[in-house]
């Protein structure tokens, strides 16, 4: 029996997500984040040391790591399903999109949040202007540029076909879902995208989505 260890409003949502598009039996340990840090508890830190979730425990064999996550329910439990076959075009989008969630697009996203965060938080008037120099600078130098790039090559790749790996769904997708969810509430290129808009609808339409909020709670992409 496979066991979620799940923060609440977190990525671990995508894993209750894919259990119940594969409809395997599995249950689930809850977690909250601290109301004032946002942190997850130190508990967590009992099932794998660095205390991020998601962590599974897949009959004693702990997991952590969404993308080794989702692979290791896909290889071991999926019965070929959500996967390309091998050697295809889809099967070499699918393992770019799984490892491009988590490896690119995710790092520049938090990166934003926390900038939005130094932007809004209560400081002193005069240190205001050099919080709002800092966030400037890195927004230059670095981060609207790379968060921009990342949804324009997203909105492409969603033109060009109905799902991430082709054109059927495939566990590619639900691993993408978590940076496109937090992409369209911040980045413009996510914003204006009438394919990455259609395809949220179109994830948000399945069912097993449903049945994955209703088991895990609420969630906030913002
Ligand atoms: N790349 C990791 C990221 C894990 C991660 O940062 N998880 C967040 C939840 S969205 C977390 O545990 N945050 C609470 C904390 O950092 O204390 C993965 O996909 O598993």
């Amino acid at each position: 029996m496979i066991t979620v260890h799940h923060l609440n409003n977190s990525r671990s949502q995508r894993v209750l997500w894919l259990l119940e598009e594969l409809e395997l039996p599995y249950q689930i340990k809850r977690y909250e984040r601290d109301k004032t840090t946002n942190l997850a508890p130190r508990e967590l830190m009992d099932v794998h040391p660095l205390g991020k979730s998601p962590v599974i425990d897949d009959n004693g064999t702990v997991f952590a790591e969404t993308g080794a996550i989702v692979e290791h329910i896909i290889d071991s439990h999926g019965g070929g399903r959500l996967k390309p076959d091998p050697d295809t075009d889809d099967y070499r989008r699918y393992k770019y999109w799984l490892h491009a969630a988590e490896g690119s697009y995710m790092p520049p996203l938090v990166l934003a949040l926390m900038v939005g965060r130094i932007e809004a938080a209560p400081m002193p008037f005069f240190a205001r202007p050099i919080a709002r120099k800092l966030a400037k600078g890195i927004r230059d130098a670095y981060l609207d540029h790379t968060v921009n790039a990342l949804f324009k090559y997203a909105d492409g790749e969603l033109s060009a076909r109905s799902w991430f790996a082709g054109e059927n769904f495939s566990a590619a997708d639900i691993i993408m879902s978590f940076p496109l969810e937090a992409g369209v509430t911040r980045v413009e290129a996510a914003k204006k995208s009438k394919a990455i808009a259609g395809y949220l609808r179109r994830i948000h339409d399945r069912p097993a989505y449903s049945r994955a909020l209703e088991k895990g709670g609420p969630y906030d992409y913002a």
